[in-house]
């Protein structure tokens, strides 16, 4: 929707009556994608360009006894079929992932989850590499799958990872964090303290556009160029110069435009390296693309918690301590994409937002027969689930205490003054002011009078819940000494060059995948430089063209890259200064800085624009002394912390006492991303997320029968939301900067898909309260409703 306060990119021009630089701006890109003119991986149409199909397991675990592919091979189109021993030839059939483990990238040994990659077909068009797979004969051995996790680690379970040598059980990594003896010292005295088994289900990002590349290897330079779906490609590259053994300045990774992202393009998945092994054996140009069905099955899920909260406190409602036990299903291979010393993300920030005396996890991770993957869909690296659990320990508290859910919250939430605060496990929070942005969302919604409402309909027989979350997330990851994937430290490079007319191109290390970079960069730009963002030209995606960094999850493009924008042009800034000292016959000194123009102090008339420096930085006039040519300038920044956004969310629903359908009628999302640069990108990027919410809490699941099929492998089985199940989202904001951070700006892009589920099943379950229901599981389907209403137990 276009608002009167909207502006095109060309409005933001120098003049004093509009803004340049942060602002609603309509978006950059928009002009090619509402045109059809992206350019997505299945748009990268090369030259003599081969086909790959991926032939995938129909079973959940089974040892191959023999693969027969000569008839595959004798299809006339088909240039090559290969398997997984005869990547082992290459030293190619495990590939490391971006947690330490290894990974299959075709089976050779056995199976271990339904849709795993087995051989792949490459042939001259894709309906010819997609029937060579219907030739290729596997004997499969069947073996008995783990699907539950909490029977992965039962005496006499099958044994999943038969490749590590001397494995022999399903155990992953077992993770601890916060003080067990602290925590249980505070439960024991306290007044009251209440449990709950909670699952959060594993989901799937689902996005828009499927994963693929198109890899293209020159073998008479060496040289590999490879468009892949990829959030990082940076790091990617790394990894691939190391498995494939390939020089790295001779890899170019391009991530063209992608249809989402989600987290779920992070991972390096067998597909991308069997697309450039494909590439080196033919000579040819290789195209990957997945379909919708592949995408569900086999690329990364997300989720897949079962947790047991238990949450301290005194009667009047004061908060004590959390602790929490979770079990967490990684799937056949830890693949998982997470700095390395967190192995289960930031869920160490499970404590919320609260003053709390203590606070202690304990983990345990195990293998099952399921897809690999673990981060992904908006997750804030798990900080979704560690979220869902806090915010549904706390309205439990509050059901049980017989206390207002807001009031709850507003007496325990961490006043201004504490902060930079360190939690009980040891993050610390680098800036927040909560209780103006819960009374701000119980203003926008009317708490008190929806309260009324809630209870004349109840007197009146009718279902009518209100649920509330408050979150902190933690995000823009490293700083680069506690961070890093794979050894690569989490910080970002940028570049930055003036034109000598002024116009300017910034070099991102990350990369959009839809949350509007080419915009909301050059809107930095245009904010710390004064040129208007249209004369900004945003490059990312692109090793070749860019420098080094770790791309784009986590929310850490504004946390991270767009601090070093902002440093990048300030150190344009100062050179320019220098010059237009030169230029005005000034000191440096006496020079001051208006958006665009430096002009001399106390005389406001007397003034270079960036334009006029730009230009004498790359003429022929003289320079002052020690000044090289050009404008330009190059960043690497490392973090100094995360940055801890925050929020306060309402939702109010209406259950049909008759189907148990739920009906969100209202969500009130008041969100805290410190310094806004694009309100409208900010509140698109909170309606995104909300849609989520919806989609997580009511409708989605990768379900699996006890068999390991996977019972959701398309969109007729896997629910996303639609504009049918959604409200008109209220939004609002409050703005508290981040200290540490140049711009003041926090990360928003997951925020409502972390914030939102809890909201809507804490609305779900106060609905019911008064049919005696105190907890229920995601996804709130009706039948699951229907069942609480009845007082069926839950299902495992
Ligand atoms: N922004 C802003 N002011 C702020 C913070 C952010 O204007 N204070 C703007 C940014 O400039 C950017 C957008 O909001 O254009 C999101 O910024 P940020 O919070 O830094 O997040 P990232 O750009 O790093 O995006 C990643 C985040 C993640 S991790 C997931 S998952 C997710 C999300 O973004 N995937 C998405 N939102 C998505 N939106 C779309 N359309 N597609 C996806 O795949
Ligand atoms: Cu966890 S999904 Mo996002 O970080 O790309």
């Amino acid at each position: 929707m276009t608002t009167t306060n909207d502006r095109t990119p060309a409005e933001f021009v120098n003049n004093d009556q509009k803004p340049l630089g942060f602002g609603r701006m309509l978006r950059k890109e928009d002009r090619r994608f509402v045109r059809g003119k992206g350019t997505f991986c299945d748009d990268v149409q090369l030259p003599g360009m081969l086909h790959l199909a991926i032939l995938r397991s129909p079973v959940a675990h089974a040892r191959i006894a023999g693969i027969d592919i000569s008839a595959a091979e004798a299809h006339p189109k088909v240039k090559a079929v290969v398997t997984g021993a005869m990547l082992a030839e290459r030293n190619l059939a495990w590939m490391p992932t971006l947690s330490n483990d290894v990974q299959a990238v075709l089976a050779t040994d056995k199976v271990r989850f339904q849709g795993q990659e087995v051989a792949f077909v490459v042939a001259e068009d894709r309906y010819a590499a997609r029937d060579a797979l219907e030739l290729i004969d596997i004997d499969y051995d069947i073996l008995d799958p783990v699907i539950d996790a909490r029977t992965a680690l039962s005496p006499g379970a099958p044994v999943i990872r038969t490749d590590v040598p001397g494995k022999e059980n399903n155990h992953c990594f077992d993770w601890e964090t916060g003080d067990a003896e602290e925590t249980a010292a505070v439960f024991a005295s306290a007044e009251v303290v209440v449990s709950e088994d909670m699952v959060y289900p594993r989901v799937h990002p689902a996005p828009l556009e499927t994963c693929g590349a198109v890899a293209d290897y020159d073998r008479v330079d060496g040289r590999l160029t490879l468009w892949s779906t990829t959030q990082a490609p940076h790091a990617h590259r790394t990894l691939y110069a190391l498995v494939a053994g390939i020089p790295e300045h001779k890899i170019r990774v391009i991530s063209p435009d992608i249809g989402g992202g989600f987290g779920g393009k992070v991972p390096i998945y067998p597909g991308y390296i069997c697309a450039i092994v494909a590439s080196t054996i033919t000579g040819r140009p290789v195209k990957w693309m997945e379909d919708r069905s592949e995408n569900l099955t086999s690329t990364g899920f997300a989720r897949d918690y079962i947790m047991r909260g238990e949450i301290a406190a005194n009667r009047d409602g004061r908060i004590l301590a959390i602790r929490t036990n979770v079990l967490a299903d990684h799937g056949a291979f830890n693949g998982v994409a997470t700095p390395v010393k967190y192995p289960a993300g930031f869920f160490g920030v499970f404590t919320g937002s609260y003053d709390l005396q203590a606070a202690h996890c304990k983990m345990t991770a195990v293998y099952t027969n399921k897809a690999p993957g673990g981060v992904a869909y908006a997750c804030s690296f798990r900080i979704t689930e560690a979220v869902y659990l806090i915010e549904r320990m706390v309205s439990r508290l509050a059901d049980e205490l017989d206390l207002d859910a807001a009031e709850l919250r507003l007496k325990n939430l961490l006043r201004p003054q504490q902060f930079p605060y360190r939690t009980k496990t040891g993050w610390v929070y680098d800036s927040g002011d909560y209780e103006p942005t819960m009374r701000k969302a119980m203003e926008l919604a009317g708490y008190a009078e929806l309260r009324r409402e809630q209870a004349g309909r109840r007197a009146r027989g009718e279902l009518m819940g209100i649920g509330i979350s408050f979150f902190t997330e933690a995000v823009g990851a490293g700083p680069r000494k506690d961070m890093d994937i794979l050894g690569l430290g989490m910080a970002d490079g940028c570049e930055l060059r003036v034109h000598p007319t002024g116009t300017a191109v910034v070099r991102l290390a990350v990369q959009t995948q839809g949350q509007g970079h080419e915009t909301t960069f050059a809107q930095i730009i245009a904010e710390e430089l004064g040129i208007p963002p249209d004369d900004v030209d945003v490059v990312h995606g692109d090793t070749d063209q860019t420098p080094f960094g770790l791309g784009t999850y986590g929310s850490r493009s504004t946390p991270v890259s767009g601090a070093a924008a902002a440093l990048a042009a300030r150190k344009v800034r100062d050179k320019a200064r220098l010059i237009a000292s030169a230029m005005l016959e000034v000191s440096a000194t006496d020079l001051e800085w208006r958006k665009g123009a430096f002009h001399v102090a106390g005389d406001p008339s007397t003034s270079v624009t960036i334009q006029d420096i730009a230009m004498r930085a790359h003429g022929s006039g003289d320079l002052p002394d020690g000044v090289e040519g050009g404008l330009e300038a190059q960043v690497c920044y490392n973090p100094e912390n995360l940055t801890y956004p925050h929020g306060a969310y309402i939702c109010v629903v209406d259950i049909d006492p008759d189907t148990a359908q739920v009906k969100v009628r209202r969500f009130i999302a008041v969100d805290d991303c410190g310094t806004q640069i694009n309100p409208m990108i900010i509140d698109g990027q909170v309606h995104g997320g909300l849609t989520d919410g919806v989609g997580m809490a009511l409708m989605e699941m990768m379900a699996f029968d006890e068999d390991g099929n996977c019972l959701t492998g398309s969109l007729m089985d896997y629910l996303l939301p639609t504009a049918l199940e959604v409200p008109d989202w209220e939004t609002g904001y409050t703005v508290t900067p981040s200290p540490h951070h140049p711009l003041g700006a926090k990360g928003i892009g997951e925020c409502a898909t972390v914030g939102s589920p809890p909201a809507i099943v804490n609305a779900v379950i106060d609905a019911l309260r008064p049919l005696g229901v105190h907890a229920i599981d995601m996804p709130l389907t009706p039948s699951r409703v229907w069942d609480a209403m009845r007082g069926v137990p839950r299902p495992p």
